[in-house]
């Protein structure tokens, strides 16, 4: 055997010795069922304390709990257990996002209802975030595929379709070939479906939609109050979805062509103080409008155009990469401000759904235009004089600021000053107006999928669209579809269960059908936060006042893939049922902590990389605490945690150092610690004051540290120092349990306990450190020569560099290295460090 292998054995016999009476299975067995005798986590919530609402988002039913689960829940966790130490009154509930395409797939492959998989998944993931010991009030648990639920989610939905909020039209959305549904703008990554990755195209069909651009303006207004709480990059990439952009709607005559009279068509542009430099008209290729503009003879070469255009996603439309095409309708628009006719194109940078789906193009101060008229051989006029080359030359357009020039009246003006000129002259003749305009799109919620809260609308011949009445809520899903009858079809499977679509119109009794489509998942998650206040409630979908009780959430935590699509519709939902009179506030979640991810080796865990690290083996071989404790030791919450890179076994290790401790101690409970050794009880309520500090600040592996430091001290003194009848060893080893306690439950409880507290740690009371023994009489000078330690020197903190310069410069260390050579410069740094470069 060689030595190496013989030190290696040594070691592990070591560490065996070391964790040997620390059995965190046995613990695990134990406590459990102590804490949910004593409801630690569930709320008072009889105003004795104050509130505080820790909210993690809900998970989906996938499978078991997997390492992001065991991370982000971690973080959201330590939150909750500090404000609960801290004494306030904490709400931190668990719930299940149940519906969904996942369930609905797994029931076809299996020829089951999507229930059966949902819910056995559930008890799967309820059962690992017990063992994981989650501070969750379980008395709260709720599921939004339970009737009990979705009933609210329809019941919200006709309130909506009362305001006019909720609504139908035909129009072209985006639709998965795969999954056979339609998707939401937000649903489309990089022109594909964000489940399945397929490319998604555009299909005319009638949908369901939430008016949430009637918000837009309320949803930016309200992200001043997030500001400093929530992540900046989470509120920038907010503000860009919305994409609020001030400007003008400019009416363009175009002229009469052959049979076609001349009609008035308007464009959005930021710029009308560019009118002048107009010297084409564009309309989106796939708008209405191009097909009606388009003179006979064309017509044939722009339905040619079309069909390559519907391949193309947005971004591929949008990027100033590709070679710009088009194809010139035959017509001509006429510029309200200076009469010049402009020919007018159809083209697909041009989009059909933002604006008005037509421009007036600018090629001199607007590139994507620029990049047109070279490929068509179109004018350039310069309008803005910014000092910069003729972009009809360099091919560079020039957008910034500058005084107007070859533009009648506007001439002279800076562009600032010409923009609202402009406004105002179109405004007198009636061509034109301010306006704002809004990248964010009404949200399409309905899906033709069986998984999820059906549509709560009666479509009847003779009275149109009927919602059912409240009283006839929830429409539930029917039981009896199973697995090929839940299989897309392009439409809702639902559509298919003749017995549940046929029913009697709730207004004239007549024969009618139930609308078939059920709603995105994301309409469940908007409100599930709400619930949590009153999961038990009848009469609506939450108390008010239980509601006004406990929200906004204080502490959000989740993953900052939700940046737009929860968070905004959260944001939305809670406007919306702010305005119907039911909540008091108009924000749902205070302050937001995205966690990082768990990656492996660099990358994020997946099957096709083989790098997946399985929870339930990790929490077999190192236990829960050692687990949670490494995923909040590696970095701040908000980084990545690369598994490769930390150690669960290291952790484990401490914690049994830790929880010895608990052995040691010999002084009874309660004993005072005033008496006991001052040095350490410096240390233990230094680590008080910073951990408070710190944990308020989301820097928990900086409090992992502190802590494992404060182990350290405490171990010195009970072996070494003043030993373990000390009362400040007690002190210290108290602090260590309860600041341990939002880490690692399990070993802080059974440490408590070994100090003969009772459980449960988790309300122990947060430690208040005592200012008097922070004062340190002194620190540490680091005496470096050339960079290199040679003393250290215990100096007074408030020493004077001139005083620190002659102490380093006396050190008997020092003088033996510079051996008699001169000094070319000391660099000093009161009271920390001296560095002496020798001449
Ligand atoms: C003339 C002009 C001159 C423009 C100029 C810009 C610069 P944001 O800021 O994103 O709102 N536009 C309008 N509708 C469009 C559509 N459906 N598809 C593609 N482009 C569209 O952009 C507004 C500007 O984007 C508008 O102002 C318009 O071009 C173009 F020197 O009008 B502008
Ligand atoms: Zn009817």
């Amino acid at each position: 055997m060689s030595a190496q292998a013989e030190t290696g054995q040594q070691a592990e016999k070591e560490a065996e010795a070391e964790t040997a009476s620390y059995s965190f299975a046995a613990m695990e067995a134990k406590w459990p069922a102590v804490w949910d005798e004593l409801k630690v986590f569930t709320p008072a919530d009889d105003g004795s304390k104050e509130r505080r609402y820790v909210l993690d988002m809900f998970p989906y039913p996938s499978g078991d709990l997997h390492m992001g689960h065991a991370e982000a829940f971690a973080m959201g966790d330590v939150v909750a257990r500090f404000l609960r130490q801290r004494g306030y009154d904490v709400l931190h509930p668990i719930g299940w996002d149940s519906f969904g395409l996942p369930a609905e797939n797994a029931a076809i492959k299996r020829n089951a209802h999507p229930s059966e998989w949902t819910y056995a998944n559930i008890e799967t993931q309820a059962a690992s975030f017990k063992r994981y010991a989650i501070s969750a009030d379980w008395s709260r648990r709720l599921h939004t595929s339970d009737a009990e639920y979705y009933r609210w989610t329809q019941w919200l939905f006709l309130r909506f379709y009362e305001r006019g909020l909720a609504y139908r039209k035909n129009h072209p959305v985006n639709w998965c070939p795969k999954d056979q549904t339609v998707l939401a703008n937000e649903q489309v990554v990089n022109g594909a479906c964000e489940r399945c990755g397929t490319q998604v195209t555009k299909k005319s069909l009638n949908q369901w939609y939430f008016k949430i651009t009637d918000y837009a303006d309320r949803l930016l207004d309200d992200m001043a109050d997030l500001q400093g709480h929530w992540p900046e990059r989470v509120l920038a990439m907010q503000r860009n979805w919305i994409g609020r952009s001030e400007g003008a709607h400019v009416n363009f005559v175009i002229e009469g062509e052959g049979d076609a009279p001349a009609r008035e068509v308007t464009v959005f542009t930021t710029r009308p103080d560019t009118l002048y430099g107009a010297t084409f008209f564009v309309v989106a290729a796939d708008a209405d409008i191009a097909a009606e503009l388009v003179t006979a003879d064309r017509r044939q070469d722009l339905e040619g155009y079309q069909d390559k255009v519907k391949a193309l996603s947005e971004i591929e439309r949008q990027s100033t990469e590709r070679e710009k095409t088009g194809v010139f309708l035959g017509r001509y628009a006429v510029n309200p401000l200076n009469g010049e006719k402009l020919p007018v194109w159809a083209a697909d940078y041009v989009l059909a759904d933002y604006g008005t789906g037509a421009i007036m193009a600018v090629p001199a101060h607007d590139q994507r235009d620029l990049d047109f008229a070279r490929a068509f051989d179109l004018p350039v006029r310069a309008v803005v004089d910014t000092g910069q080359e003729d972009p009809a030359g360099t091919g560079v357009a020039t957008a910034g600021e500058g005084k107007l020039m070859n533009s009648g009246p506007l001439d002279g003006l800076s562009k600032a000053e010409a923009i609202p000129a402009a406004i105002s002259i179109l405004e007198e003749k009636g061509t034109g107006e301010k306006t704002v305009n809004f990248r964010l799109r009404d949200w399409l919620v309905s899906r033709q999928r069986f998984w999820g809260a059906p549509i709560p609308i009666i479509h009847c011949p003779a009275c149109g669209e009927v919602p059912v009445p409240d009283d006839q809520l929830p429409v539930r899903l029917p039981d009896n579809l199973r697995g090929e009858e839940l299989a897309p079809k392009g439409t809702s499977p639902l559509a298919a269960a003749q017995d549940w679509v046929n029913v009697a119109c709730p207004a004239c009794s007549g024969p009618a059908k139930r609308d078939t489509d059920t709603m995105d998942t994301f309409v469940d998650s908007s409100w599930y936060f709400l619930r949590f206040a009153s999961p038990e409630y009848t009469d609506g979908p939450f108390d008010p006042a239980a509601a006004n009780r406990w929200l906004p959430v204080d502490q959000y935590v989740g993953g900052v893939e939700h940046a737009i699509l929860h968070l905004l519709y959260a944001r939305f939902f809670t406007k919306v049922i702010h305005d119907l009179g039911l909540v008091n506030f108009t924000e749902p979640f205070k302050a937001l902590l995205n966690q990082g991810q768990v990656l492996n080796g660099g990358k994020a865990m997946s099957k096709s990389l083989g790098n997946g690290v399985d929870l339930g083996e990790q929490l077999d071989k190192f236990g829960v605490d050692a687990v949670r404790l490494t995923m909040v030791f590696a970095s701040p919450p908000e980084d990545d945690v690369d598994w490769a890179d930390v150690s669960p076994s290291g952790s484990a290790k401490f914690l049994a150092r830790a929880w010895r401790l608990g052995q040691d101690v010999t002084s009874a409970p309660g004993t005072d610690p005033a008496a006991g050794d001052a040095s350490l009880r410096a240390v233990t309520h230094r680590t008080i004051a910073e951990a408070t500090e710190l944990l308020e600040n989301n820097k928990f592996n900086v409090v992992v540290a502190k802590v494992m430091e404060l182990v350290n001290a405490t171990r010195k003194a009970i072996d070494a120092g003043p030993g373990a009848a000390d009362p400040a060893v007690r002190e210290a080893a108290e602090a260590v349990a309860v600041i341990l306690s939002l880490f690692a439950p399990y070993t802080a409880e059974d440490l408590w306990s070994l100090l003969g507290r009772e459980a449960s740690v988790a309300n122990a009371g947060w430690p208040v450190h005592d200012p008097a023994l922070l004062v340190q009489d002194t620190v540490t000078a680091v005496v470096q020569v050339q960079g290199k330690v040679r003393d250290r020197l215990e100096v007074a903190p408030d020493i004077s560099e001139d005083q620190l310069r002659e102490a380093a410069l006396a050190s008997a260390n020092v003088q033996k290295i510079l051996d008699g050579r001169g000094i070319r410069t000391v660099i000093v740094r009161a009271p920390k460090l001296v560095n002496i470069v020798p001449a």
